[in-house]
Formats: C-alpha cells, structure tokens, sequence
C-alpha cells in the first residue's frame, strides 16, 4: 500500500521542496496550509499530491484528516517563521508556533494509532546569544523572542510526546535557510531573499545593525536531504538535530558576493538592530552528520545556484 505523508505548510518555501521530493519517491502527499505565507504556484501538481486549503490552528480540520487518512508520516512545518513577527505579533504566533502543535500531537496520539514518524521543525533561535560557537544540541538555550520560546516549548513537548507515550518523534533545528521558492514579499522574510529581492528590483536594502551579524546560512536542497533522513532513521528518533552547514557568514559578506553576482551595488540604508536579534549563529552538525547528513552547498555554490535558478 502507498505509504501516507502530511505536511504543513506544504505550499510554503522549505515545504514545497519536501513535498516534491516525496511525491517523486511515490509517497501520496497531503498538504495543509493557510496561503499566509506559501503560494499555490509552489504546489506540486503531481496526481500523488492533494491540497487542502486549511489552517492547523483549526482542530475540527486536522482531526478529520487524521481520522480519514491515517497517515504514516507527518510533518509538522507550517508556522510563523519570522523572529521579528513574533515580537510584533506575539499571541497569533504563539497559536500557530505552539498551540496549534499541542493540539496535533494530541489528535494524533488518539486517532492516528499507525504513525511511523512526526517530525517537527524547530529552530537555532532557541540558542539566542548563548556565546558558546559553533551551538551544540547540548549548548545553554537563551529565549530572546516570542518565537524562540514557542519553538522550544514545541519541540520539548514532541520530545516529552515521545517518551510519554510511546511515540515515533524527533525534532530538528534549523539554522538560516535560503533557496528558490522563499518569498521576499514581506519585511518579515528572510535576509537572503530580500537581499536578492532587492538587487533584482534595483529597491533600497535595510541593514538591521551594521552587517557584521552571522548566520550559518543552509541551502533548502541540504535541508530537504535532512528531513528525509529523520524520518526514515528508526534510530534518529527521540532526539532533536542541528540542520545546518558548521560554517557562518556574515551580512555583509553575503551582500558583498552577490554583488558580484549582479554586477551591481546594493542601495543600503541603515537602522539599529532589531529587538531579539541574534549576533552570531553557527551549527554544530557533528549529531546529524553521524548519521550520514553531509551538506553538498556551501554559500557560494548555494548563492550561485539560488541567484540562477527559479524551481
Ligand atoms: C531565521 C529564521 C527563523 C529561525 C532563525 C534560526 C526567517 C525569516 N527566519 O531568523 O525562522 O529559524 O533563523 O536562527 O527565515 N536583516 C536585515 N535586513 C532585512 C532582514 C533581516 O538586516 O531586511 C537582518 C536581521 O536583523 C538579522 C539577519 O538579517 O540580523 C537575519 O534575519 P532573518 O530574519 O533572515 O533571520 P533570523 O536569523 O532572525
């Protein structure tokens, strides 16, 4: 029988790469999101692929999916992913970053009795300034943000699912990710699009802080590699992962290589650092590379690529 896969968030920029890498494996893939931030042109239009249009804040919703498709895998990345948002916005990212996790790991332990692996997408923000570098799984955890905290405590309670009552879990921790597919369109989006954004738009760039902030900045490909690892490495279960690169670069760096890319100066204004900003971030990838993760983009082939490509 064709094995069952769940992704929220499927339309969005990381989860659409998932989606298309499991649909070409011949996984029937089911996708939930929202539209607030994925797009319909990132959904694979593949006869093993369904859309629901759906929040997973709606409980009623996730639970007839469950109860009707009994899925095999199921992983959980729809969320708010903006650091800054969470400090606008702290009690609607909190529904989507925490509660709405709650809610699924409950209904999944209830009705989905045949689950293989839930795999939830947590995030290097939870090391905040913690000054230890390159940041271990182990290293000391400083919530600096709304969002931080929400991912940790999600994370925690996937983890404390687990062991509480028997279930397939693990989490990973991502650092920056960039790629094909991530929408600049907003102030909240990630450095790197709108950095290219900009350079393709010919707009002005908004420098947070003076540049020298850094980043271990990881391609959606190497991503896409470790998400499919965590979910079929029985072993890998009951523990959360660095998924990143082990090397940083800085804005300015970035900004400095692309560039040359373009041929061209960026329009930079400068403003002071955001609230909640991290200085340094940088992976240890020791835990998941022993598992056999090794990352094939460093930045420049990850920029070159990302500057030509449009998947
Ligand atoms: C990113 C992820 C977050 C989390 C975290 C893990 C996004 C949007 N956020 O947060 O989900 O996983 O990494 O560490 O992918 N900046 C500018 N100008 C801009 C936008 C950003 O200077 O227009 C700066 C920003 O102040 C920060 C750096 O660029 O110092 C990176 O910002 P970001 O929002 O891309 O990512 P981060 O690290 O806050």
């Amino acid at each position: 029988m064709v094995e069952k896969i769940l992704i929220t968030g499927g339309a969005g920029f990381i989860e659409s790469h998932l989606v298309d890498l499991l649909a070409t494996k011949g996984y029937d893939v089911y996708i939930v999101d929202n539209l607030s931030s994925g797009r319909m042109e990132n959904v694979s239009t593949r006869e093993n692929v369904f859309f629901i249009m759906g929040d997973i804040r709606n409980v009623d919703l996730m639970k007839s999916l469950i109860i009707k498709h009994q899925f095999d895998y199921v992983f959980n990345l729809a969320a708010v992913a903006s650091v800054a948002e969470s400090i606008d916005n702290p009690l609607e990212t909190h529904k989507v970053n925490h509660e709405a996790v709650v809610h699924l790991l409950g209904l999944l332990r209830e009705y989905n009795s045949n689950l293989k692996r839930f795999i939830f997408s947590s995030s290097a923000a939870v090391y905040g300034n913690c000054p230890e570098l390159p940041k271990k799984e182990t290293s000391d955890i400083r919530l600096l943000s709304p969002y931080a905290i929400d991912k940790y405590a999600s994370e925690q309670y996937v983890l404390a699912y687990g062991r509480l009552y028997d279930l397939p879990m693990v989490a990973v921790r991502f650092f920056n990710v960039y790629g094909p597919r991530q929408n600049p369109a907003s102030d909240y989006s990630g450095v790197l699009s709108i950095v290219k954004n900009c350079f393709e738009q010919n707009k002005q760039f908004t420098i947070y802080g003076d540049g020298t902030q850094t980043r271990d900045f990881v391609y959606v490909k190497d991503v896409i590699q470790a998400l499919e690892l965590v979910m079929l490495k029985n072993e890998m279960q009951h523990a959360v992962y660095n998924v990143g690169t082990g090397r940083s670069t800085s804005l300015n760096d970035i900004i400095a290589a692309l560039s040359k890319s373009f041929e061209k100066e960026l329009n930079i204004t400068v403003k002071a650092s955001r609230a909640g900003d991290i200085k340094d971030s940088l992976a240890d990838i020791s835990a998941i590379t022993s598992h056999g993760y090794q990352p094939h983009y460093d930045i420049n082939r990850g920029l070159s690529e990302y500057v030509k490509e449009e998947l």
